[in-house]
């Protein structure tokens, strides 16, 4: 009798263990935005491409960055591009863009097919 009752809150906690470990690998999987260049809100020279760094490795066929000039026009004609080297880093080569504010738009879709997205901007001095 003493055994079982001591069985059932060990049983009970290792399960909440193992919810918990699945709960958070998942949401690791998940490609968060890391740092970018230009990096939020910054106001800078014009840059030449733009890098965001991500938490995870990115599937290149369904990841992407879009640039919109402050009249919500696309900025960028090239396509983006996961770095060859590093699967957790995506850039968008650039036109000389001319001054103002940008908005930057990003896809992030990891290797486990979660899709992540985000926004920020930048302004070209
Ligand atoms: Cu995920």
């Amino acid at each position: 009798m003493k055994l079982i009752n001591l069985s059932r809150p060990a049983r009970l906690s290792s399960a909440l263990g193992a919810a918990a470990l699945l709960l958070s690998s998942a949401a690791f999987a998940h490609a968060h935005l890391v740092s970018s260049e230009p990096a939020a809100n910054a106001e800078v020279a014009a840059p030449a491409d733009i890098t965001i760094h991500f938490s995870e490795p990115l599937e290149p066929a369904f990841s992407k960055i879009a640039l919109a000039d402050a009249g919500g026009k696309p900025a960028a004609p090239a396509a983006s591009q996961v770095d060859k080297h590093d699967a957790r880093v995506m850039h968008l080569p650039l036109p000389t863009l001319g001054a103002g504010r940008y908005a930057v738009h990003w896809t992030a879709v990891a290797t486990d097919g979660h899709r992540t997205q985000g926004d920020f901007a930048f302004t070209v001095k």
